[in-house]
């Protein structure tokens, strides 16, 4: 197996790209995509502050450490969810890589700032945990960005994961949310831009990112991820990919490119005038935020123990 670039012995092979690189010139690859993905889309401009939502996984700490060696002034925010021992050990990969390459961290942590954790306030809500886990992140996320300054926010979201939602978006004909499906989303009524930068890697991709960078990052899943959707799209479309090599690919730039704006009309149907929230400020519909609301109903509440139930 040999380098497509320098024919010398390679590391990885890339099936939808149809060649194999050496270490040197994967990492060249994954640069290379990264900054065609921030230029076609015009995620970030230069001198602009971006701020890296941090989980301490392979994708979050790829997308940072990619960002800062283009030049882009990047700092990282961990949330601490109160996930048990998944959340301290992602906490501590995010610190490590952090304190390693001297970048600021920001952090959060929902039990000791808000009073709950994504177990807490699952139950308290009667939400399922990544329904409580996702709202709460985006809030707090959104807040750090624009109270912070940054002039962006930035998610580790890769390849897999945007052919996934959109596989499942597409399963249902959701209109609206196939009229936002797009690598950028605009900063408006006081949310933040969104950007994700990874969506021309795999996670495979990702991973080997990292391992060959010498990134420690957190292998282990999510425990309550377990019975996600989004689980099962992908394992869908790893097959039709093993099958055909380029078909996430195809699928989601081909959306992108040919039908994304097509819904552009559905999702600004939906959206709702918005207005500052009575408790925090951040935009919401009407009255009191969602996240605000919970943190009512779940602030305060006993931890909830984990159990092996919620594993996969
Ligand atoms: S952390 Fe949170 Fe994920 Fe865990 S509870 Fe679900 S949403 S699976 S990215
Ligand atoms: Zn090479
Ligand atoms: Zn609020």
């Amino acid at each position: 197996m040999k380098c497509r670039v320098c024919r010398g012995p390679a590391v990885i092979d890339i099936r939808r790209h149809n060649a194999n690189f050496c270490a040197d010139h994967f990492l060249r690859l994954c640069r290379d995509q990264v900054a065609k993905a921030i230029d076609t889309y015009e995620m970030l401009r230069p001198g602009e502050r971006a701020l890296v939502a941090v989980s301490g996984g392979k994708d979050s700490l790829a997308v940072w450490d990619l960002l800062v060696d283009l030049g882009y002034h990047a700092d990282g925010l961990y949330i601490g969810l109160g996930i048990g021992e998944y959340s301290d050990a992602s906490g501590e990969f995010a610190r490590a890589y952090a304190a390693r390459r001297g970048l600021r961290l920001h952090e959060v942590d929902l039990r000791a700032d808000y009073g709950f954790d994504v177990p807490t306030g699952a139950k308290a809500a009667r939400r399922v945990p990544c329904s409580a886990c996702g709202l709460s992140k985006r809030h707090l996320f959104d807040e750090a960005a624009r109270c912070g300054g940054y002039d962006a926010l930035v998610t580790g979201h890769n390849l897999d994961d945007e052919a996934a939602v959109l596989f499942g978006n597409v399963l249902k004909w959701h209109a609206d949310y196939l009229g936002r499906q797009h690598p950028v989303l605009p900063e408006r009524d006081g949310f933040p831009r969104k950007v994700k930068p990874l969506v021309r890697l795999t996670e495979r991709e990702t991973a080997a990112y990292c391992v060959l960078r010498g990134i420690d990052y957190l292998v282990d899943e999510c425990p309550m991820a377990a019975g996600n959707r989004h689980l099962g799209y992908k394992e869908h479309l790893n097959a039709l990919e093993a099958r055909a090599p380029g078909a996430k690919h195809d699928f989601y730039f081909g959306f992108l490119a040919r039908a994304a704006d097509r819904f552009a009309t559905d999702a600004a149907r939906e959206r709702t005038a918005l207005a500052p929230c009575e408790r925090c400020g951040a935009p919401t519909t009407g009255g009191v935020c969602a996240f605000c609301r919970l943190q009512e109903r779940a602030g305060g509440a006993a931890p909830v123990e984990l159990t092996r139930k919620a594993q996969p």
